[in-house]
């Protein structure tokens, strides 16, 4: 089922440090039009600029076959029936092959649809570029980096599945659009995350929403969808354990600024107590059932609640 449903999201213009830590509290996703326009990175990145300058760097790319989105099961799992594959590869190969050919292939694998480089930790991956970006003076401390670049074309979209991240994304579109899809976090488990299976990753869905099946998703909140089309140099909020789901309109880079959410979040941003109580008695048993689950827990808790990284 293709929805339809959409509701609008609140676009502003060179806010104050105040006006921003105003709409940040409130805890709603909101977007900044033209704040990265002339930045070097808006500028300067053009594939020939990132080949000169970043070339010989080593990428990690995912590469996505015809059952990564016909089977529910890849959206949300690790591992064994995950169906993407990742591999390494220079900077220059990942463009020049498969971005310039619009990603058809693997030569040698007619089932592999496309590919992305996704998540790419900016200072490890990109150190020539780190200069590029400039930070607006209301987000005051360094957040943690990734780079995302992808394409479309008509049999493929460089894709990340619907979950949610237990951190502030400041999102910045730099080349090209992307379509994202946000989602309250209202009831967890009508996301239909994958806490029957140890390998299941409790931030993610089992649903794909560009073909929505409500006979095996019933309570899949549809109608609570915001649909929002990234521009070039715009910045969106995407507050803690909203869940989002991103594809690639045109060819296009963007970059994703992780902020640890804080102690005094919980009682500064309305509705992320009552959030953290919905999901995390099912979180929780999931992860203390799965070793590897407790783990990523543990990993999320010290991450999320003892560092010390947060916009304004
Ligand atoms: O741009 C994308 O493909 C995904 C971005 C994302 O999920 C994030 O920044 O958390």
């Amino acid at each position: 089922m293709q929805v339809q449903a959409s509701e609008s999201i609140l676009k502003i213009k060179n806010p104050s440090a105040t006006q921003f830590l105003e709409m940040w509290k409130q805890y709603q996703p909101f977007i900044i039009e033209d704040v990265a326009k002339h930045w070097n990175a808006c500028k300067n990145w053009s594939n020939d600029y990132l080949i000169k300058h970043c070339g010989d760097n080593v990428v990690p790319v995912r590469f996505y076959t015809k059952a990564f989105f016909d089977d529910y099961k890849n959206f949300a799992y690790e591992g064994g029936d995950y169906d993407a594959l990742d591999r390494e590869m220079t900077y220059k190969e990942y463009v020049e092959e498969y971005v310039k050919g619009r990603g058809r292939e693997n030569k040698n694998d007619d089932n592999i649809l496309g590919c992305y480089l996704p998540q790419a930790y900016l200072t490890e991956r990109f150190p020539e570029i780190v200069e590029d970006v400039t930070y607006p003076d209301y987000l005051n401390r360094k957040p943690v980096v990734f780079f995302w670049q992808g394409f479309s074309n008509k049999n493929f979209s460089s894709t990340t599945n619907l979950h949610f991240d237990g951190f502030h994304n400041i999102f910045v579109q730099i080349r090209g659009r992307k379509r994202i899809l946000l989602f309250p976090p209202s009831n967890y488990l009508s996301f239909y995350p994958p806490l029957e299976d140890s390998v299941g990753i409790p931030e993610y869905s089992k649903v794909n929403p560009d073909l929505l099946d409500l006979e095996l998703f019933p309570k899949f909140p549809w109608q609570e969808r915001i649909e929002v089309i990234m521009q070039p140099g715009e910045m969106l909020y995407i507050p803690p354990f909203w869940w989002h789901y991103v594809t690639a309109i045109d060819e296009n880079i963007s970059l994703s600024f992780f902020y640890d959410i804080k102690i005094r979040d919980v009682f500064q941003q309305k509705n992320i107590l009552s959030t953290i109580l919905n999901f995390a008695p099912h979180y929780i048993y999931h992860a203390i059932s799965s070793p590897r689950s407790l783990v990523n827990f543990i990993s999320f808790i010290k991450g999320s609640f003892l560092n010390d990284r947060m916009p304004g």
